[in-house]
């Protein structure tokens, strides 16, 4: 059997890396997008050295744009090579939180990222690969939400609203591709340590740390698991919704904490 294409967006770090890593080394053709190009081309490399075969065809492609940027998105999308170009599966995953702060002391900079990249970037990349799908036949889509598109938590306003329209996309998205055979899933994970916090809190690690202390958070590789899980189920079966937390989580406000 031909081996299946995957594209994931976010594939530099966290869950998208993982993802990349576990569906590799399943016999998976991965393109790996994102903006840090040498991380890219150092994932491309390990990718190909752990399971490329000598003299056989690439299995790792990278792509490098800006999830916000459509005009790059589409070029992007539009110059993969031909034997690159039938997508199986599409992995909305880039994206981030910017920012805890109240409502009122919110800043617009952060507000902008977190929107332009996990709403319009999900549907600039959406927009640009499900035409292919619908030329093939069919295909599956797995959106990134977060428990934080399932509840709203203090400080998390414009975060918790971007994840809850991923939410409400991905259940558009079902509907109107429903006569495509097209597959549409959300993971929608709690905390789950990767470069997430750090990113909310600027580039403090101090932060970053305090949200994952004295409790064991998910990895980047238990969310790369449920992706593989969804993706490989018979072509009549369809996951919509995943939620999952960390044991010691039950909502966003209340997580078990030792010592
Ligand atoms: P990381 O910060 O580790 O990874 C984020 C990835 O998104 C990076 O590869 C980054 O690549 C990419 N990215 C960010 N902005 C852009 C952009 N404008 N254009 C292209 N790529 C971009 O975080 P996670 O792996 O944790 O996050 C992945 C997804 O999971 C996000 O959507 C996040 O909201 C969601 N999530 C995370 C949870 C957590 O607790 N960690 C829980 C629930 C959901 P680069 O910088 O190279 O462009
Ligand atoms: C990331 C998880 O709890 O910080 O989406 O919103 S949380």
């Amino acid at each position: 059997m031909e081996p299946k294409t995957i594209l994931i967006t976010g594939a530099t770090s966290g869950f998208g890396e993982a993802m990349a890593r576990r569906f590799a080394a399943e016999g998976w053709r991965v393109i790996i997008t994102g903006r840090r190009t040498e991380r890219l081309e150092a994932l491309r490399k390990e990718l190909e050295g752990l399971h490329g075969r000598i003299d056989g065809p690439a299995i790792a492609h990278p792509l490098h744009f800006d999830v916000r940027d459509n005009t790059g998105v589409e070029q992007a999308i539009t110059t993969l090579p031909d034997d690159w170009k039938r997508i199986d599966v599409l992995v909305n995953n880039a994206g981030l939180a910017a920012g805890f702060d109240p409502i009122q002391e919110g800043s617009l900079e952060d507000w902008n990222r977190m929107l332009d990249t996990n709403v319009k970037g999900l549907l600039h990349v959406s927009r640009a690969v499900i035409p292919g799908m619908i030329e093939h036949g069919g295909g599956h889509i797995i959106n990134i939400g977060s428990v934080a598109g399932k509840e709203v938590y203090p400080r998390g306003n414009v975060y918790c609203a971007s994840k809850h329209a991923v939410d409400a996309l991905t259940k558009g998205m079902r509907q109107d591709l429903l006569a495509h055979g097209i597959r549409v899933t959300q993971i929608a994970p709690g905390l789950a340590e990767t470069e997430f916090s750090n990113v909310r809190f600027h580039g403090d690690a101090h932060k970053a740390q305090q949200v994952y202390l004295g409790m064991k958070p998910l990895s980047a590789d238990d969310i790369a698991d449920l992706a593989f899980f969804a993706a490989t189920r018979p072509p009549h079966v369809c996951i919509n919704d995943l939620v999952v937390m960390p044991t010691a989580q039950a909502a966003s406000t209340m997580v078990h904490r030792k010592g």
